[in-house]
């Protein structure tokens, strides 16, 4: 990669150090732009096997009956998509960003911890095959195959599943540190080396994005791995902690599933609020509004995300009081997202705007992501929710609220950077075609989810009355769609790669992301990505 670059010899002279392509260089690399090229491509790839699994699913539901397969592989399909899209996906990603990104807009050489920084990655893999092997064991009809609980695990299904379900739980140990690491490294690197003068209310939004995320992470993974480990315990070690026979509370287990599980949301939204204002500032040629209002918003969202857990369980057994409470901190939230919501608006409205790639991807992440928010104002109302609770409605409100988040909003963040990634731009045209087959799939995949899941449609059930078939083809169409769409985003990378015309120095007109918000000199590692300031 390094010739491509020689138009910027300060990254020729810092590639010179390493011996790019090699399998131990990757292994051994302590670089976090090579890191988060690892993060990127591993993401990427879980993407597409999460992907591929939930076609299997939409298949299946093309038609009432069971046409493809059994129950059983139907539910190890729905539980490792959430499993691998959640933990394999949208986490690697952004990471895979933080790792490429921070250092540069914070003005440091490297993240604090560079050799953490590599272990974080490769345990990853090694995660990845334990949550997946016995998938594809059970498809050579050895073992029981994979976890097929549903992602959230609950007990008891979680304490009688086959032992899918412990490799699974080792696998979210492994996750687990491995976020723990990255998060580490990440809040080290804000609070230890930002540039001279960059106070915390003059860095980047990207960088608060991942510090509020990081915070987050370091809060809940612990707690998750506690919890899994209590069910290995339920499992094997003769304990009761949810099981009901032995005196055990099934329920606990939703306490802790969703203590991590609704901060988790909030994990896959931070960082892409952080770099949504970026995108949306270079395309409309002024400056992010309300900056303060922004920070305050992201970091107001990451205390409150800890306050909400229980409006997963509103059907759960609980008391009136509890579920008030649930409901009015949980509608809380929508007051900072609506700040948020608001600045994005103001950055744009009156700029002098232009439609590229990322601008596209950003644009429409606010429209589809505003549609998840909404609905989940619906699921808030402790009164409305046993109505649509585990029917197709709330599948639509949060793949409405993750689709956007995770693969359009990284989307826009990797488009917008690939120009100073590669020093090539993309091919504009394919880009767009790909945002428009995007916008495509997201509303025919998940509109008609609303709609059968208003009439009562179940989810999780392999099979449904012969009422929602019209509109369950139509989703699965749109889910094919968008499975195509992922395969022309990876198309479009290499072909940037592989032969986009050179990029200027100050792509996209000299907005990058990496203006410096303070008045002191950067420092000479990272004039490689510094735009010149007229
Ligand atoms: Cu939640």
């Amino acid at each position: 990669m390094a010739h491509d670059m020689t138009h910027d010899s300060a990254h020729a002279a810092h590639d010179a150090h390493y011996h790019h392509g090699g399998i131990r260089h990757w292994l051994q690399t302590t670089n976090h732009k090579d890191i988060g090229i690892m993060y990127l491509i591993f993401g990427i790839t879980m993407l597409l096997m999460g992907g591929a699994m939930i076609l299997g699913v939409r298949a299946e539901l093309f038609m009432p009956g069971l046409q493809l397969m059994q129950p059983e592989f139907f539910n190890q399909l729905i539980t490792l998509h959430g499993l691998i899209m959640v933990f394999g996906f949208a986490m690697p990603v952004a990471t895979g960003l933080a790792n490429y990104m921070l250092p540069m807009v914070i003005g440091a050489p490297d993240m604090a911890l560079p050799r953490l920084n590599n272990w974080g990655f490769w345990i990853l893999p090694p995660a990845a095959v334990m949550l997946t092997l016995p998938f594809f064991l059970g498809l050579a009809n050895i073992g029981p195959g994979a976890v097929d609980t549903g992602w959230t695990m609950y007990a008891p299904l979680s304490l009688q599943s086959g032992w899918g379900m412990d490799f699974a739980i080792f696998a979210i140990h492994m996750l687990g540190i491995s976020s723990i690491l990255g998060s580490i490294n990440v809040i080290v690197t804000i609070v230890n080396m930002r540039a001279p003068g960059m106070t915390f209310m003059k860095m980047p939004l990207f960088a608060h994005g991942f510090l509020v995320t990081a915070i987050l992470l370091i809060s809940i993974m612990p707690v998750f791995a506690g919890g899994v480990t209590m069910v290995l315990m339920d499992r094997h070690f003769g304990t009761h902690f949810f099981n009901a026979a032995g005196g055990g509370d099934p329920v606990l287990w939703q306490h802790i599933f969703w203590f991590m599980g609704h901060p988790e949301v909030y994990v896959l939204l931070l960082p892409i609020t952080g770099a949504i204002p970026h995108v949306l500032s270079a395309f409309s040629r002024k400056e992010t509004y309300g900056y303060k209002a922004q920070v305050y918003s992201m970091w107001t969202i990451g205390a409150l995300a800890f306050v909400v857990w229980a409006h997963h369980m509103f059907t759960s057994g609980m008391s009136v009081n509890a579920q008030m409470y649930f409901m009015y901190s949980t509608m809380l939230i929508s007051l900072p997202l609506a700040v948020l919501f608001f600045c994005w608006i103001a950055t744009v409205w009156r700029g002098a705007l232009s439609f590229e790639t990322p601008m596209l991807f950003a644009l429409g992440f606010i429209i589809l992501f505003g549609w998840g928010g909404l609905t989940g104002l619906v699921l808030a109302d402790a009164a409305a929710d046993p109505q649509y609770h585990n029917a197709y409605f709330m599948v639509a409100h949060f793949h409405y609220a993750l689709y956007p988040t995770t693969v359009m909003g990284s989307m826009a963040a990797i488009y917008y950077w690939l120009p100073k990634w590669t020093g090539h731009m993309l091919d504009e045209k394919l880009g767009r075609i790909h945002f428009w087959i995007v916008m495509l799939g997201v509303n025919l995949t998940f509109i008609p989810q609303f709609l059968v899941g208003l009439s009562g449609m179940p989810r999780r059930i392999p099979d449904y009355p012969l009422m929602f078939a019209e509109w369950n083809k139509l989703s699965t169409i749109g889910a094919f769609i968008l499975g195509l769409s992922h395969l022309l985003f990876i198309y479009i990378v290499l072909k940037c790669i592989r032969e986009g015309k050179k990029s200027e120095d100050r792509s996209w007109e000299g907005a990058t992301g990496l203006e410096w918000t303070v008045p002191s000199p950067a420092p000479y590692h990272t004039f490689e990505v510094q735009p010149k300031i007229n």
